[in-house]
């Protein structure tokens, strides 16, 4: 009786909150209040058992998400406007110090994250401001140290991006010098790539900190870019050399697909035993899953999807529960000891499970689908559970005391978020949607400076930092925004994501098979794109939808 009246009570909360916001928001567009529709909760709910089994309509517009959209744009907005002020041109805004600062190169990489940001939300004067710096400063030219990985994944993939949407071929002439500066990174031995090159003289090579190896997140993390930038182009220079590392890779794959996080370029080998879903592990499993859709899901990626798979398998291996509570959570491991400590990087982990429930068997599927569910409830309460309601870095998970913040920063990371959005359009369960607007909210109350969006140094003082990351302009808020968006915005089935929240069209890929194995001569001969690929060059104008 007790918990039922709690319930109850819970519910009536939740009830007075929503009309408050839509209390405010009918005010702000000058209309009056009236309570005689249906409950968007209740709604939706009837909804929910039909799209879980079917994936179908959730595209009922309401009142209270139209409010958080607008909020979430708003938000855009102040960074964007912000940035603007204080450090246009430098790669990041310090807004505390109302200033630049340049951590990429100086290669603008917020006017880049931002790009499509502004775009899908159609703020068209922004982004006619920064498409005009893109083509007139944008120089790669730099005696600069860049990360291969970082500076594919921002430049390359914003420019891309940018190139999908508009159809401006000034983005892909520059996608195309800005990959040509980082291919000799690729130069190695093996074709595994160092992690570090220096722009304007293609000097490459590997920090001191990797002990001299590659990171896996680094070199399996480039996929995605390069092949688009290939059928793109026409040329298949770019694909093959970042599709020989997947060959590489495979001659270590282990039966639980879990590679570990540190690999020579010298010989292909693992220097370490640590295994992760977390920092310099992540997105590699991602990019699998990635490759696999962006190839259209067809016999010349199938290796790819086959090796995801293999790797989710091995996932089941990591999969632990905190006690009391029974948080579902993913371990690290080092050999064969595992260690009960997860980043709040590997919560990207649920939405690449709701991402690629899709092409599964259903048993499969809903083995995903449940692991999905259940992680996004732990990253959730990742935030839920600090006095800021924002999430540290990572997490330990010790006995009876379920989740204790171990690192305490917190840089305005997206991977919550992005998981939210897609276990959201895999479900239509509003609920994700409510737990996205409370830590949108905690974004509101703790990050938001009168001159932009900073971090936190630390989740349970609150105490500030000074910078806002490109990717909560390319990512954080890119994802609240879709979250609160029709799904025929930027539609799954058309568009994949890169590691950075930048859409990339999913256009036909019309290639060969690569040869798995190593030819006498060690080179693909089959890897040659056939002229069908750059009929897409011919055909397209896009339209993401719903702006
Ligand atoms: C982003 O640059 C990408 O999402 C990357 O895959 C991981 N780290 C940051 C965001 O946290």
């Amino acid at each position: 009786m007790q918990s039922t009246l709690a319930k109850i009570n819970e519910q009536k909360e939740k009830l007075t909150h929503k009309l408050e916001e839509l209390a405010k928001y009918l005010k702000g567009e000058g209309k009056t209040f009236q309570l005689d529709g249906e409950d968007e909760s209740s709604s939706k709910t009837a909804q929910q058992g039909k799209s879980e089994q079917e994936g179908v309509e959730k595209e009922i517009e309401d009142p209270i998400t139209e409010y958080r959209r607008s909020q979430v744009k708003a938000a855009m907005q102040h960074a964007w406007s912000s940035y603007e002020k204080y450090a246009w041109g430098f790669d990041e805004l310090q807004p505390q110090s109302r200033r630049g600062v340049n951590h990429f190169g100086g290669l603008g990489a917020t006017i880049i994250d931002s790009l499509d940001t502004l775009y899908i939300m159609g703020l068209q004067t922004e982004f006619n401001k920064a498409r005009d710096w893109v083509a007139e400063n944008l120089h790669f030219n730099k005696n600069y140290d860049a990360s291969v990985f970082e500076t594919t994944i921002r430049v390359l993939g914003g420019l891309l991006s940018a190139y999908d949407l508009t159809a401006e071929k000034m983005f892909l002439t520059k996608a195309k010098e800005i990959a040509d500066r980082l291919l000799p990174a690729w130069d190695t031995r093996t074709g595994i790539p160092y992690t570090t090159i220096n722009l304007d003289s293609g000097r490459a090579h590997n920090p001191g900190w990797t002990g001299g190896s590659s990171v896996l997140a680094d070199l399996g993390t480039e996929q995605v870019e390069f092949i688009g930038l290939s059928q793109r182009t026409g040329d298949p220079k770019y694909k093959q050399k970042v599709e020989n590392v997947i060959k590489q890779l495979r001659k270590i794959f282990p039966k639980d697909g879990l590679l570990p996080i540190y690999i020579s370029a010298d010989n292909g080998q693992p220097t370490t035993g640590k295994i992760t879903f977390g920092a310099m592990g992540d997105s590699f499993y991602e990019y699998l899953l990635k490759v696999w859709i962006q190839g259209n899901k067809t016999e010349v990626v199938k290796h790819y999807r086959e090796m995801w798979e293999q790797s989710m398998e091995g996932i089941m291996g990591l999969v632990s529960k905190s006690t009391p509570s029974g948080y579902t959570f993913l371990a690290e491991r080092s050999g064969s000891t595992l260690y009960n400590k997860m980043d709040e990087l590997a919560c990207f982990a649920p939405g690449m499970l709701a991402l690629g429930t899709e092409g599964a068997p259903p048993e499969k599927a809903e083995k995903y689908l449940t692991l999905a569910k259940e992680l996004t409830r732990t990253c959730y309460n990742f935030y839920m559970s600090t006095p800021t309601k924002l999430a540290g870095e990572n997490y330990q998970f010790y006995d009876g005391q379920d989740m204790q913040v171990g690192t305490p920063w917190n840089i305005l990371r997206p991977e919550t978020v992005e998981s939210l959005m897609y276990v959201w359009r895999k479900t239509g369960d509003s609920k994700y949607r409510d737990w996205g607007w409370d830590i949108f909210q905690a974004f509101e109350k703790q990050s938001r400076t009168p001159t932009g969006y900073v971090g936190l140094r630390n989740v349970r003082t609150g105490e500030k930092d000074d910078m806002m990351q490109s990717f909560f302009v390319a990512e954080t808020l890119k994802y609240f925004y879709l979250l609160y968006s029709p799904s025929s915005v930027i539609p799954l089935d058309k568009w994949v994501f890169n590691t950075e929240a930048h859409p990339l069209r999913i256009i036909p890929r019309v290639d060969e098979p690569i040869s798995l194995e190593d030819t006498p001569e060690g080179k693909d001969s089959s890897m040659q794109i056939k002229s069908g690929s750059t009929q897409y060059l011919r055909q397209r104008r896009i339209n993401p939808g719903g702006r």
